[in-house]
């Protein structure tokens, strides 16, 4: 049976973030306007960096890892949240026990298919939430929601939740992504309202 995790965020009492207001769907963002058609053959996930055992995997073999069912709530920056967002897929702490970061390993870089990263402390990948979603609500995540792997990170604003990840580069210093270079926060906890800079 596969385990299902309910994120703790959902139970806090201040459930909803300051600041922000519920509406019932993620709006889109995207930093490009076309997203090409993405060859899952060719797809390889690769970790690398602060670890002491590089990964490479194809679609299926992430497929055929122990998965999760994920329900969490999603915080966007623009000040928008949505309920209890259904996800499938593999616990990112579970691909750290692959790798085996090395004791320098504190940051992450999250790298994407279509050139977006973003970055955020590494102990975030260890919460039991912090997932690598290839389902949404019991489907193949939809293409513009992050087909065909997600970063799902409930604790953090949404743009630290990555879709068409294709890497997690492994780091002693933290380095800005996308939007971090552009102002945004460099950890992005919604409940401090870790907006910007
Ligand atoms: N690869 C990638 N991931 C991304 C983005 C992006 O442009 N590219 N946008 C981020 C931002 S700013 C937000 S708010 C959320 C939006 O998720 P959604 O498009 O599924 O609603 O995705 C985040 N993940
Ligand atoms: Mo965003």
């Amino acid at each position: 049976m596969k385990k299902k995790i309910v994120s703790q965020i959902n139970l806090r009492e201040d459930r909803l973030p300051p600041g922000q207001k519920w509406i019932s769907a993620p709006i889109v963002y995207d930093i490009v306007d076309e997203l090409p058609e993405w060859d899952l053959s060719k797809y390889r996930f690769k970790v690398w960096g602060e670890v002491k055992k590089p990964l490479e995997l194809s679609y299926e073999e992430i497929l055929s890892l122990p998965a999760v069912e994920l329900v969490a709530d999603f915080h966007c920056v623009t000040r928008w949240s949505v309920k209890d967002i259904v996800w499938e897929g593999v616990q990112t702490k579970t691909i750290l026990s692959m790798v085996e970061p090395t004791q320098d390993a504190k940051f992450v870089l999250v790298h994407c298919l279509e050139g977006y990263t973003t970055n955020m402390p590494i102990e975030y990948l260890f919460e039991e939430d912090s997932i690598l979603a290839y389902k949404m609500y019991g489907k193949p995540i939809p293409k513009r929601h992050g087909f065909p792997l997600r970063l799902v990170v409930p604790k953090l604003y949404a743009w630290k939740s990555a879709k068409y990840v294709c890497g997690l580069e492994i780091l002693k210093e933290d380095v800005p992504g996308f939007w971090e270079r552009r102002g945004y926060n460099m950890r992005g906890d919604p409940w401090r309202e870790e907006r910007y800079w």
